[in-house]
């Protein structure tokens, strides 16, 4: 049955919305609207949809082409006047909001050797993924860390932050990864600029990571309370050897391969409560199969190449390309190399959806699992 007729039968037979128009109504709905008012019946059908409906586009952004005009920020404006030098990727489907995907936003900040932000809060929670240059640092709540060639650097909401490079480094660029959109959609959005522009570096250059980011091993006697990870940085190489690691010994998920969650070494937990991010390795010439998960992602590649079928489109990436997969919308991954592995850094929603009871996930049954591809 085609789509269009079979959610017509819907409607008639399952009891949906279906009143046709006629003069006496639309005389009706005309008087309803002058009293800011509606019938719900009008917009039934599109307010309570049979499942989410994404006005999000799935959507690549190739550094290539990205890179230049980054570069160029850095010479038309300084962190001084911009706060964040800060080029944002906006979803064409989504013109009303500056988001990525969903209500996740993203941006490329770029910074020079020298160079520093001033000190600012805000209810969004914030995320970064490190992708070119060194000397780069960040200081969350007077925890100052040295960010290197794809690192995971948590940003949580309510905490003082500043970025910097430091003088003997070079021009860096890095992801920003957060949940502006969701917090403005809540209506509770605050932002705060630190009294001081630079707030104290309080304890030991990276205490963060040496405290919380062994394997496996807690620190006997600490404690933490707060709602967020006391682990801000996950490094890249033992991120990637416990995928190396995990591959020896398991086939992985039929959708994302060797796929790992960063997490919050405390509780096991997400990270953050609004956002969560993991790291996935597609084995040389592996082809997912297509699921579909409610919850909106930003995937950036840090390693290889191959492409995604995102909604029955290809999209081709390599390293540093960034792509979006909108919710419930069916995607599966192929490294398209036969010799090296690829690796693919996402962030996501789904601590959202975990929280609210939302989350729901499915596999494409039909044809073996993969979609066939429009374009
Ligand atoms: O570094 O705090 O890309 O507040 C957008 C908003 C980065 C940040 C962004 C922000 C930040």
């Amino acid at each position: 049955m085609a789509e269009a007729v079979y959610d017509a039968y819907r409607e008639e037979v399952l009891g949906r919305a279906n009143v046709a128009d006629t003069e006496e109504l639309v005389e009706f709905y005309k008087d309803l609207e002058s009293q800011h008012a509606g019938a719900l019946w009008t917009v039934a059908n599109k307010i309570e949809p049979w499942e989410p409906v994404t006005e999000s586009q799935p959507v690549l952004w190739q550094f290539d082409r990205l890179r230049e005009h980054v570069l160029r920020a850095l010479e038309l404006v300084s962190p001084e006047q911009a706060g964040r030098r800060v080029v944002y990727l906006a979803n064409p489907g989504r013109r009303d909001v500056t988001a990525a995907v969903g209500w996740l936003y993203t941006g490329l900040q770029v910074m020079g050797p020298g160079e520093l932000a001033s000190s600012h809060r805000h209810s969004a929670s914030a995320l970064r993924f490190i992708m070119e240059g060194s000397g780069a640092f960040t200081n969350v709540d007077g925890h100052k860390m040295t960010l290197g060639r794809n690192d995971f650097v948590l940003t949580p909401n309510g905490t003082w932050h500043e970025h910097g490079v430091a003088e003997d480094g070079t021009v860096c660029i890095w992801q920003d990864g957060l949940d502006i959109p969701l917090m403005n959609a809540l209506e509770a959005n605050f932002y705060e600029v630190h009294p001081d522009l630079q707030q104290a570096v309080s304890f030991p250059i990276d205490d963060s990571t040496a405290t919380w980011g062994n394997p496996a091993l807690r620190p006997a006697g600490e404690t933490w309370s707060k709602r967020y990870s006391p682990l801000l940085k996950y490094e890249w190489e033992p991120t990637y050897e416990a995928l190396l690691k995990y591959a020896r010994v398991t086939d992985g998920s039929p959708y994302d391969g060797i796929h790992m969650d960063y997490v919050n070494p405390f509780t096991g937990g997400a990270p953050m409560q609004t956002m969560g991010a993991s790291m996935q390795l597609l084995r040389p010439g592996e082809h997912t199969r297509a699921h579909r998960e409610v919850g909106s992602f930003v995937y950036q590649c840090a390693k290889g190449s191959g492409h995604s079928i995102i909604g029955g489109r290809r999209f081709d990436w390599k390293e540093r390309d960034i792509f979006v997969v909108p919710s419930w919308m069916w995607h599966e991954h192929v490294n398209g190399s036969d010799s090296e592995d690829a690796c693919l850094f996402s962030f996501h929603d789904l601590p959202t959806m975990r929280t609210l009871g939302l989350y729901r996930a499915e596999g494409l049954a039909e044809n073996g699992g993969f979609q066939p591809v429009i374009s």
